[in-house]
């Protein structure tokens, strides 16, 4: 049981790309590394209306030397679950470190290397010189590399696998820059299933009003914050939105469209951009699923 549990949370805490950040524990729940922007904001949404689209909070947990957020387990009792991570917005940089860039420009080799993995071409001569980049710099590229800047989300991991032990972690989504190629993608993680699709689709209405009329959203600028889809075996279906480690409050009184691009200083995040794509994206599915069912009804028909 404990070991199934493990495997488990492994998967989500890989897709979330943080290994390091999670703990196990037992009883349905997720211990994620104590962060204090993100306890804060988890403190905040167990107020607001958008609880019902968050992990539940349960507060926090010292184990050894660290401390630990505890999340309600979003894989508790599903079988054979599927997952994919889309991080929201249309950037995913808080505008501090566009500051720090300029500042005091640290420089991250591990970050020269990724890029150099990929495209060395990306890198200036002073870049290559240096053998590093700023981490503002990595991330503005991995956001104009993908669908961030342009659609207003990116896929960042699909998981699949029959049974959770030799479920494989699908990263190479980074190519993704269309929305023709986001709804190849989300007919791939569904495998087509109109009823998964269709499930998607109305958890991403609900969520839309519930962001129109939440406290939490309004003032506050989302960065870096994803949307966990998962689904399972029994068809099971949900989206939650996890990650708020760069979420951050808004100034008195300011509020935030969330659905027109940033300018430094704006503190826009574009997280409404990447909704309504989705959204469109789901709906684009949901017609080819339903014209491949057509289809393979008419051709077992033609059979008969
Ligand atoms: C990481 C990703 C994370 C970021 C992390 C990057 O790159 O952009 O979002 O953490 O920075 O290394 P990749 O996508 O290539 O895995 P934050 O969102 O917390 O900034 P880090 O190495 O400073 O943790």
């Amino acid at each position: 049981m404990m070991h199934w549990s493990m495997q488990r949370q492994s998967s989500w805490v890989q897709l979330a790309g943080h290994q390091g950040n999670f703990q196990l524990s037992e009883g349905g729940e997720v211990l994620k590394l104590y962060n204090e922007t993100e306890a804060k904001c988890l403190d905040c949404l167990m107020r607001d209306m958008l609880r019902p689209f968050v992990p539940q909070y349960h507060g926090l947990v010292t184990r050894g030397e660290h401390c630990y957020i505890r999340l309600e387990d979003l894989l508790s009792g599903l079988r054979r679950p599927v997952i994919m991570d889309c991080k929201m917005g249309v950037r995913t940089y808080q505008e501090e470190e566009v500051t720090k860039a300029r500042a005091k420009a640290t420089l991250r080799s591990d970050m020269y290397q990724k890029m150099v993995k990929i495209d060395p071409s990306a890198l200036s001569a002073e870049e290559h010189a240096q053998k590093g980049v700023t981490k503002w710099r990595y991330l503005q590229w991995r956001d104009t590399t993908s669908s961030t800047s342009t659609l207003g989300f990116r896929i960042e991991g699909i998981m699949v696998g029959a049974k959770m032990e030799d479920g494989s972690v699908h990263r190479d989504f980074g190519k993704i820059l269309t929305l023709a190629q986001v709804t190849e993608a989300l007919l791939f993680f569904t495998r087509s299933q109109l009823d998964i699709l269709k499930a998607y689709h109305s958890r991403l209405l609900a969520l839309s009003d519930a962001l129109k009329n939440s406290l939490f959203f309004r003032t506050h600028e989302v960065i870096g914050s994803s949307l966990l889809f998962v689904h399972d075996h029994h068809r099971r279906a949900s989206v939650w939105m996890i990650d708020f480690g760069k979420t951050t409050p808004l100034p008195d009184t300011s509020e935030l469209q969330h659905n027109v691009p940033w300018a430094e200083g704006s503190r826009e995040d574009g997280y409404l951009i990447g909704l309504t794509s989705l959204i469109t994206s789901l709906s684009q599915a949901i017609s080819v699923a339903s014209w491949q069912q057509e289809d393979s009804c008419g051709g077992e028909k033609s059979v008969i």
